[in-house]
């Protein structure tokens, strides 16, 4: 068979394209496997104190309460980006400039020789519905952010610390957030290298803020700036230009809507109050009083607490109602709030049917 100049022209055009392609999905890929050998062999330094192993884990007793901590795997991701940012090491830097006397630079090397710690701590998306799961906690290893702001000398008109992200987001909280709360540049997640989708290779970590106005992932700047002159991805879309975390708690079994058998039942889940711990929860089964359930072991006040209570289920419908409160003795709001702009409020109520 004779081939055209035009069928030829077109076979070698398409076997060009179809090159094309390859080379450029070559290349990504090429850079993705840099990008992973480059994190795998990243090892981090042991922390100066580190943290003790947790006590025992009350949800190995408790059969779809969540445990002390939030797997890597079983994380929640939120971001904007489409493709997790794939960071090479090799033109990575750190950053600390703005309204500052001392701007610093770092790369990955030289922040990770600094002293790091541990902390465990339960960070949480401004748009977690009540009894929503936008929310984990992880046992954090970090560099302390306060030493980092305090060597670059903030100029004394400075009110806001911002974290650019090398893929254009940004967030901004409060200089004095640092009120001796241990925010850090987070570079380990539950004892592994952080994870790329929760940041590789630095990410902050403010205890008592939303992710959306402090904890930015693959960071890579942090400017001292003010908030009447710049504002964080967020605000501008409506979202509060503070954002501290509210006090929640969540039944994380039995499940909603769901049916159970009659008889012995643990209802049980967990609470947050971001810097004060939790001090007491109250569950309210259809009309009967509150009664005060019991709390596990409190590994930080910066970390969600579990508590679970007995409950003998008889048949029918029920309607299960929990609330917390705070370390310093302040209830739960009730109000029933929505999401936007500052965070979700109310008490986390559940139907069953036990059959
Ligand atoms: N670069 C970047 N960092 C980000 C975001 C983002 O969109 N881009 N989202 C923030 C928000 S809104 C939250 S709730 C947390 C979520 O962190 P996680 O994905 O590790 O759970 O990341 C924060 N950091
Ligand atoms: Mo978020």
């Amino acid at each position: 068979m004779q081939i055209s100049r035009r069928n030829l022209l077109k076979a070698v055009g398409a076997i060009g394209a179809v090159t094309i392609t390859a080379t450029a999905g070559a290349k990504l890929l090429t850079h993705k496997a840099v990008v992973q050998i480059n994190r795998a062999k990243a090892a981090i330094p042991k922390a100066l104190k580190p943290l003790a192993p947790p006590p025992p884990d009350p949800a190995l007793k408790t059969p779809g309460l969540s445990p002390f901590f939030t797997s890597n795997k079983d994380f929640f991701r939120i971001d904007t980006a489409f493709t997790i940012p794939q960071i090479s090491l090799d033109n990575w830097k750190l950053e600390i400039v703005g309204l500052v006397s001392n701007p610093i630079s770092l790369t990955y090397d030289q922040l990770i020789a600094r002293p790091t710690f541990e902390l465990d701590d339960t960070i949480s998306c401004v748009s977690n519905e009540v009894g929503g799961t936008l929310i984990g906690n992880a046992r954090w290893q970090g560099i302390r952010l306060d030493d980092l702001i305090k060597e670059a000398q903030p100029h004394a008109d400075a009110d806001q610390i911002m974290g650019y992200s090398v893929d254009g987001f940004s967030a901004g909280f409060p200089l004095a957030a640092l009120d001796g709360r241990d925010a850090m540049i987070v570079i380990g997640m539950n004892g592994e290298v952080l994870p790329d989708r929760n940041g590789w290779p630095a990410r902050i970590i403010v205890p008592g803020l939303y992710g959306y106005v402090s904890a930015t992932k693959w960071l890579m700047r942090i400017e001292l700036t003010r908030f009447d002159q710049k504002h964080g991805y967020w605000i501008d879309q409506g979202w509060s230009e503070r954002g501290p975390i509210k006090t929640q708690s969540r039944i994380d079994t039995p499940s909603n809507n769901g049916e159970l058998s009659v008889g012995p039942i643990a209802i049980a889940g967990v609470a947050w109050a971001a810097l004060t711990g939790i001090s007491k929860i109250e569950i309210k089964i259809d009309n009967q009083p509150w009664r005060t359930a019991t709390l596990g072991p409190e590994i930080a006040k910066t970390s969600w607490r579990q508590w679970w209570i007995d409950w003998n289920a008889t048949k029918g419908n029920h309607r299960i109602t929990v609330r917390a409160t705070d370390g310093d003795g302040k209830l739960q709001s009730q109000a029933n709030v929505p999401i936007l702009p500052n965070g979700a409020e109310g008490w986390h109520t559940i139907n069953v049917k036990a059959i």
